[in-house]
């Protein structure tokens, strides 16, 4: 049977198609809580401070979240709203948008990339072009009817942040303020909405298994009501429970690739649990398809110890999509 939309289906016990085999099962009994994941404050007043916390972070754990960040809570709770009143159509209605082609610049989906994988993942997503606004807004869902416009303002404000975080990176790594984004170009943006609904056994699949983002930055809104994002920390899964207003922040590959490996681009992962749907809204900002994957002069020697090699997006992207999630990292294929 073709794998089609799980989010407003009922199901009494997990279809074979989503079984992981023992050895790939979540262990969701040893994954500990992370207690000390970094929280930045970047209305903080002392910016060198911002930029250590930011520079500890990216490199100890290639993720931290943020409070302060600029985006409005009224903006916040929005996207969350009007995405679960998505999910939350009748399954006719969202089908009219389902598609498992990756190239679609709007398009609902299931699990990752259901025409490589072997086994599903227990999720749903929305995933959707969002610069320039103008030109993907129009193609967004129509219902609900306020759907455009919370999401246009919600995009627009995270860009906003992401820019400020990648010059905040920038100047971690002794860099000018505006040397990443200037090799980033014109940026893209996409934004995942990821529903996960409530799932017979969750001992035995995964809302996403263990992935890099093949992006620059991910500005990730968790639900507050419900946790399931766990990251690797030295060899172990951990679980980042959810900061009230908060925003957690991965390092992409393509910031691993520009730091020339000094900052980590974090594995993780998002379980289910038996009990309650979950949902997260992920924004990606991705560099522009042409630019040149380059770490910058500063951080390889003078260009003789770069740890990967040359390459665009566009190319790196295509490599990514071509794979299924749980292999090996996919900058691994770039190295030198
Ligand atoms: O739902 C989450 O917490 C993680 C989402 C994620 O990793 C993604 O959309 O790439």
């Amino acid at each position: 049977m073709e794998t089609k939309l799980i989010s407003g289906v009922q199901f009494s016990k997990l279809p074979s198609s989503y079984i992981r085999p023992e050895s790939e099962r979540p262990k969701l009994a040893e994954v500990e809580e992370c207690k000390n994941v970094p929280v930045i404050d970047l209305g903080c007043e002392d910016r060198s401070l911002i930029i250590k916390q930011i520079g500890d972070a990216c490199r100890d754990y290639g993720f931290f979240q943020v409070i302060n960040h600029g985006v409005s809570m009224e903006a916040m709770d929005k996207i969350q709203g009007v995405a679960h009143e998505f999910f939350g159509l009748p399954v006719e209605e969202k089908m009219k948008l389902y598609s498992d082609d990756p190239s679609k610049t709007m398009r609902l989906s299931t699990s990752f990339n259901v025409k490589k994988e072997t086994v599903h993942n227990w999720r749903d997503y929305l995933r959707l072009h969002c610069h320039p606004l103008e030109k993907y807004a129009p193609e967004w869902p129509s219902s609900p009817s306020s759907f455009r416009d919370i999401a246009s303002n919600y995009c627009t404000q995270v860009r906003e942040l992401g820019f400020r975080l990648q010059e905040a990176i920038s100047e971690s790594l002794g860099l000018p303020k505006d040397s990443l984004k200037n090799i980033l170009g014109e940026q893209g943006q996409h934004m995942a909405m990821n529903y996960y609904p409530a799932c017979p056994e969750p001992e035995l699949t995964y809302g996403l298994p263990a992935h890099t983002d093949p992006n620059a930055l991910t500005i990730l809104l968790q639900d507050i009501q419900v946790s399931g994002l766990q990251v690797l920390k030295d060899g172990k899964w951990i679980a980042v429970n959810p900061h009230p207003n908060a925003f957690v922040i991965n390092i992409g590959d393509q910031l691993q690739a520009l730091s020339n490996g000094k900052y980590k681009s974090v594995w993780h992962r998002a379980v289910v649990n038996a009990d309650k749907a979950r949902l997260s809204v992920a924004s990606f900002l991705c560099p522009c398809d042409g630019s040149n994957i380059s770490a910058p002069k500063e951080l390889t020697n003078g260009g003789d110890s770069s740890t990967y090699r040359d390459f665009t997006y566009a190319e790196y992207y295509k490599k990514f999509w071509s794979r299924n999630l749980d292999q090996e990292h996919c900058l691994e294929l770039f190295k030198n």
